[in-house]
């Protein structure tokens, strides 16, 4: 028999339905989520929907990172409301400050071999720690909650083979920017990246944890590192030692696809805006810069803030600099203080700001127009910072840190490398934690603010679609185009109707006027359609506006699986060029969908003003074909 892959292994443990087989639908058996609060509000009130007596995982955990600003009442009846649907269902809270959702699990709850689903895309930084965790849209999440169970299509494997160790001054930062320079942001897409080789044991889990976060980036289900020795020492100096599990792949394993790195022979690099995959060596070229910011779930570690830290140590932030910095968790703010290390930063000049999301989803600290700034975050996609012109680079911390005090994007390389170890002991910052009260003593009911609408839910499909062609975007459209999310917006993800005059005004200003105008329509997308973000608001604003189908070259994973959910369907051009033949205002229609849905695979599409047809392919589970018949999860739950 063949040997297993890590991933497998996890798979078939956790195995309720369907069988393990590429590209077949299974049911797993959740064991944690986790949601967060801009994409919380939906999964709650989804929640609420199905009205569960309480969760059916181990655990849950409602993270509040996101929307910290509370720049009005809206986004403190969010928290008010989901620390409500929290105590109703026997959910942890972690309240705001407590520090970003994907760095305070991996602390604080965080599980070798165990299933996590979590309504934010960077779920799977869990990998760094032998999780399989995967990002979903909320609705998923809910169901997660309820049920305990998830669906999913059987990924690929892909194998990350590491070798060496990281040279002085890069960081595990440095490997992700290389597989993405590499595979590209939909090299993963239909993959599970699996890391191995005998580099591995020369990361620390926060480094995997970064190489697993960013792994979101290349479009892939998720990605997962072996759990050893040095899982093991991270978990007791959590104080989680009996968490800990030994986990890796058959010596003999098979892989789908396999690249190797010598981690020894990376150097520094960057992603250039405004992709994550479009990476170079930070090199010689003198690019001056505006803003420095470090942070966000992928690169807010202790070790990542204590490099940081001693690189500023007794220099001064460059005159034309801001540097803001925001630790991962105030676990890592409450040890940066008792040891000095936030001194450092202060007295280099830095901004120190609360263990949250902040910039890195554009809440406060927007470049300035056609600023340069260089991010430790893991998406520079266009807008997301809140300034439209600005030039965001992806780097590493040592990057970030050395070229806020030389004022121009460096290499590290040329400064000495601070000497940084994990603490003997992580300690424990427990008081922004809201456990559960005993079930018979929670509360019954949950608070709702005024910003708090009601989701849009469709009716069952029809026999036939008749719409014009609204909009056609080009490859790689990401939620963040679809829904944008900044200081001004984020304070609305609970009210699609306030959000869904924003749709895709990254790139167009009128998508809701067209909408109106041909009382909804379709949408025509390129290549990895609705990559990035899990927003289920990215489905949800369409649907509002009454959108019926988006046709596309392919599309990313969770926002297939959201537009499914809402009963949009996603429909893939069988040939790539009859993309070529359809234009905005073209009129199509899409017969006999009851009887095609479910029983073919493909069937034509008629361009009317053309009088020309087309194939298209809907490849669907039995489950979601009866999804997108009863028009949506909801619906068809019912
Ligand atoms: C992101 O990094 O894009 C976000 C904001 O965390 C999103 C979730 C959201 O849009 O609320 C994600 O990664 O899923
Ligand atoms: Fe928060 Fe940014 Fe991480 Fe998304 S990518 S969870 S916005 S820190």
């Amino acid at each position: 028999m063949m040997g297993k892959t890590l991933a497998y292994k996890i798979l078939e443990e956790h195995l309720i339905e369907g069988e393990l087989a590429v590209g077949e639908e299974i049911a797993v058996k959740v064991d944690q989520t986790l949601t967060q609060d801009s994409t919380g509000t939906m999964a709650y009130l989804q929640l609420e929907a199905i009205n569960p007596k309480e969760v059916a995982t181990d655990l849950s955990v409602a993270y509040i990172d996101h929307n910290t600003l509370q720049a009005g009442f809206e986004n403190a009846d969010d928290h008010a409301f989901i620390a409500s649907a929290a105590a109703k269902y026997g959910i942890v809270f972690s309240k705001p400050g407590g520090g970003i959702c994907h760095q305070v699990h991996l602390e604080c709850f965080g599980k070798p071999g165990t299933i996590l689903i979590g309504s934010d895309s960077h779920t799977p930084t869990g990998g760094g720690l032998g999780a399989l965790a995967i990002g979903a849209g909320g609705l998923d999440v809910a169901v997660g909650m309820a049920k305990g169970k998830y669906y999913l299509t059987v990924p690929k494997v892909y194998e990350i083979r590491l070798t060496g160790s990281l040279p002085d001054m890069v960081n595990a930062k440095d490997v992700i920017l290389e597989v993405l320079k590499r595979l590209t942001v939909k090299g993963g897409v239909g993959y599970i990246m699996e890391y191995t080789g005998d580099g591995v044991e020369n990361l620390s889990v926060t480094d995997r944890a970064t190489i697993c976060n960013m792994g979101a980036e290349l479009g892939a289900t998720t990605s997962v590192f072996p759990s050893d020795k040095i899982t093991e020492a991270f978990l007791e100096k959590q104080g989680r030692k009996g968490d800990y599990r030994e986990l890796k792949a058959d010596e003999d394993a098979v892989y789908d696809d396999s690249i190797t790195i010598n981690m020894s022979e990376l150097v520094p690099m960057a992603a250039k805006p405004n992709s994550p995959d479009n990476v170079e060596k930070v090199s010689d070229e003198k690019i001056k810069v505006d803003q420095v910011a470090i942070g966000s779930c992928t690169n807010s570690s202790y070790t990542d803030m204590m490099k940081v830290a001693e690189i500023l140590k007794g220099n001064k932030v460059h005159p034309d600099v801001s540097l803001v910095i925001s630790p991962g968790s105030a676990n890592i703010l409450r040890q940066l203080s008792e040891n000095g290390a936030l001194a450092s930063m202060i007295s280099a000049g830095a901004r120190v700001l609360e263990s949250a999301c902040g910039p890195c989803i554009g809440m406060g600290q927007a470049p300035k127009s056609s600023g340069v700034s260089l991010r430790t975050f893991n998406r520079n996609f266009k807008g997301r910072s809140g300034t439209k012109d600005a030039k965001v680079y992806l780097v590493s911390p040592e990057t970030a840190a050395v070229s806020a005090i030389t004022g121009y994007l460096t290499d590290p390389t040329i400064w000495d490398a601070p000497d940084v170890s994990e603490p003997e002991t992580y300690g424990k910052t427990e008081h922004y934690f809201v456990y559960p009260k005993p079930i018979e003593e929670r509360p019954r009911e949950v608070v709702m603010g005024p910003n708090i609408k009601p989701f849009p839910i469709k009716e069952e499909l029809k026999d036939k679609i008749d719409k014009k062609v609204i909009f056609k975007t080009g490859d790689n459209i990401t939620t963040d185009d679809i829904v944008p999310s900044n200081a001004k917006l984020l304070p609305y993800r609970s009210n699609i109707p306030y959000l869904s005059s924003f749709a895709f005004t990254t790139l167009i200003d009128d998508f809701k006027d067209r909408a109106e105008r041909n009382g909804g329509g379709i949408i025509v997308g390129g290549e990895n359609y609705g990559q990035g973000s899990s927003r289920e608001h990215a489905s949800l604003v369409p649907l509002y506006l009454g959108i019926e189908a988006v046709i596309a070259k392919s599309f990313a994973r969770i926002h297939r699986s959201n537009l499914i959910n809402s009963g949009i369907l996603p429909l893939v051009f069988k040939d790539l060029k009859d993309y070529d033949l359809i234009e905005e205002g073209d009129e199509i229609s899409i017969l006999d969908l009851l009887s095609n849905i479910g029983y073919k695979d493909e069937f034509n599409i008629i361009i009317k003003n053309k009088s020309i047809e087309i194939p298209v392919k809907l490849i669907v589970s039995k489950r979601e074909a009866e999804v997108l018949r009863a028009g949506g999860y909801l619906n068809a739950s019912k």
